[in-house]
């Protein structure tokens, strides 16, 4: 088969935009069966100007070997000389944080729902040895059913910087584990940290300590002690005390076997039993996916771009080789097809 190009896709909208390019929703033209996909095009000089390139390129890798029910999946890979271009699984539910901003919060049930399936997403991750990182409601998007999936590793993200310290750090801090504000140093516990803290918002609108002064910010993800509303259960909030522990070590999930309290093999103590119990049915390996989810988005037909923020849908598509400076360099080996 001749490698993917450009021309084998037809844009239909914009689903999303940010400094690193665009996403489309794409028309596969011979695929026969009229497939859609989500087409991020990356512009090649915002990945160096960035430094990047490495990150890139290894990110690019992992979404190939990387195979999940609840995380996108790459189709194919191809570079023009400006831009990079990976085409992955279309999710016409849209960003979780598209519905969670509409509903204001979500039930325990349907926030333990979505935090079970991508606990099984992380825990997949971990055992292939990649941390996630970045974990936050718009890098979490609903098929047309109503389940999770998790995109963007790094390719995309508007601020990363390989110093996270306070000052230079470009990304929403919201959801950082605090030793990675300090860049001590990490591990897969801090994506421990960012399920817990994606759960806090699920259940109250809004991530921990937020404030919109970042400096506050920081310091009160360092140290300030995390309000919680009257109305989270006493198991939801032990579940969310054991995640958002500063302590990478002491919190749930770290220390030595990562994450394995999930799976069910640990006996977890007192009042988190029931959550655990309710999390292993959805855990349950013959249970994968298999759980209804509790809210099925509105999907009418497969191009349906409705649960899309519409300052993006009515863009212009734009995708042409015109715009920006010259050519940037050959990212060797990008190129990829699936089966
Ligand atoms: C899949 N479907 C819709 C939007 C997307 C944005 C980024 C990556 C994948 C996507």
């Amino acid at each position: 088969m001749a490698a993917p190009t450009l021309d084998d896709f037809e844009s239909l909208r914009v689903l999303g935009k940010g400094s690193y390019g665009k996403v489309f929703l794409v028309r596969h033209k011979d695929s026969g069966t009229e497939k859609l996909y989500a087409m991020k095009m990356l512009r090649k000089e915002h990945v160096l100007n960035r430094n990047q390139v490495e990150h890139t390129k290894t990110e690019r890798n992992v979404l190939e070997h990387v195979s999940h029910p609840f995380i996108v999946s790459l189709h194919y890979a191809f570079q023009t000389p400006k831009k990079l271009y990976l085409v992955l699984d279309y999710c016409p539910g849209g960003e979780l944080f598209f519905h969670l901003s509409r509903a204001g919060r979500f039930s325990e049930g349907r926030t333990r729902f979505y935090t079970s399936e991508l606990l099984l997403a992380l825990e997949y991750l971990h055992s292939l040895n990649i941390i996630f990182r970045d974990l936050k409601p718009e890098n979490v998007l609903l098929d047309e059913n109503g389940h999770a999936k998790l995109t963007d590793f790094g390719l995309s993200k508007e601020g990363i910087c390989d110093n996270f310290s306070a000052r230079t750090m470009c990304g929403t801090p919201e959801y950082l584990a605090p030793e990675l504000l300090d860049s001590k140093g990490h591990g897969k516990a801090v994506d421990w940290y960012s399920l817990g803290a994606l759960c806090y918002e699920m259940l109250t609108g809004l991530p921990p300590y937020y404030t919109q002064d970042r400096n506050l910010l920081f310091d009160r993800i360092r140290r300030a002690a995390l309000q919680y509303p009257q109305y989270i259960s006493p198991v939801s909030k032990s579940l969310l005390q054991g995640l958002l522990n500063r302590q990478p070590e002491a919190r749930l999930g770290g220390g030595p076997g990562d994450g394995l309290f999930l799976g069910g093999h640990h006996v977890a103590p007192g009042s988190l039993r029931s959550l655990w119990l309710a999390m292993a049915v959805v855990h349950g390996p013959r249970c994968r996916g298999q759980v209804p989810p509790p809210f099925k988005p509105k999907v009418a037909g497969a191009g349906d771009v409705s649960n899309f923020e519409k300052e993006f849908v009515d863009m212009p598509l734009g995708v042409s080789e015109a715009d920006g400076r010259g050519a940037g360099p050959h990212f060797d080996g990008f190129t990829y097809q699936g089966q």
